[in-house]
């Protein structure tokens, strides 16, 4: 079973924090997103996913003063012009049971309760972008972990300058991506299933 943003927090924090859940909450696990890679099928929970498409879980961290400096329309629209699809948008106040689970490869690292404060510190905006090698092509686009170090015209390269304060987090592959998603959307509340009228002259 995967394991869910609600199964993390706490009753009342999540109640609170975790806003606006349907009433019945259904999980993606591993079998789920097998299943959306089948071709012409559609997996519960999985928003969409086509056998040639993936899915990429972004989540841009905006504190206060990235609010202020409007780099969620900025990441938005970075992606929508590529070419891929926002298959779920939320803000979402992150628990720290959450960002400790999302961060858990770097549990051992010193920096990690740096990192999980900071994310709990202000609104996260949690996304999921669908297209074809959007894994490797987000992280792209993204750039180097280190801003100083991402090529200008990646996010990081453009917008950040401390590795701290990177600006946006992208899945670093296709099992962390369904792990992410199913950890941040598994109740699947802002998820829409759907293409663009578009999508024909974007896509082969
Ligand atoms: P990524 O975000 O490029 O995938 P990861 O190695 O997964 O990089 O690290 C996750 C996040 O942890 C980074 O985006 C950054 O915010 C933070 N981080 C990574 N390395 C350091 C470091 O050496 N010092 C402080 N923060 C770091
Ligand atoms: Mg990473």
């Amino acid at each position: 079973m995967g394991i869910m943003a609600r199964d993390l927090a706490s009753g009342d924090d999540a109640g609170r924090r975790g806003s606006t859940r349907r009433g019945s909450t259904r999980e993606l696990d591993a079998r789920d997103a097998g299943r959306g890679r089948g071709a012409g099928t559609r997996g519960r929970g999985d928003a969409g996913l086509t056998e040639s498409a993936e899915r990429f879980f972004v989540s841009s961290r905006c504190r206060p003063d990235g609010v202020q400096r409007g780099v969620v329309g900025e990441i938005i629209s970075r992606f929508e012009n590529k070419g891929m699809v926002l298959k779920a948008l939320k803000t979402y106040a992150c628990p720290k049971a959450v960002a400790e689970e999302h961060y858990r490869d770097l549990s051992s690292k010193p920096f990690f309760g740096d990192l999980v404060d900071y994310i709990c510190s202000g609104p996260v905006v949690a996304m999921i972008w669908e297209g074809p090698g959007a894994v490797k092509s987000a992280r792209l686009m993204i750039g180097a972990t280190n801003p100083l170090e991402s090529a200008p015209g990646t996010i990081r390269g453009d917008l950040a300058v401390e590795v701290g304060r990177n600006v946006i987090h992208g899945s670093d592959s296709v099992e962390s991506a369904e792990r992410e998603i199913a950890l941040w959307f598994g109740d699947e509340v802002g998820c829409v299933d759907w293409q663009p009228t578009i999508t024909p002259w974007v896509r082969e």
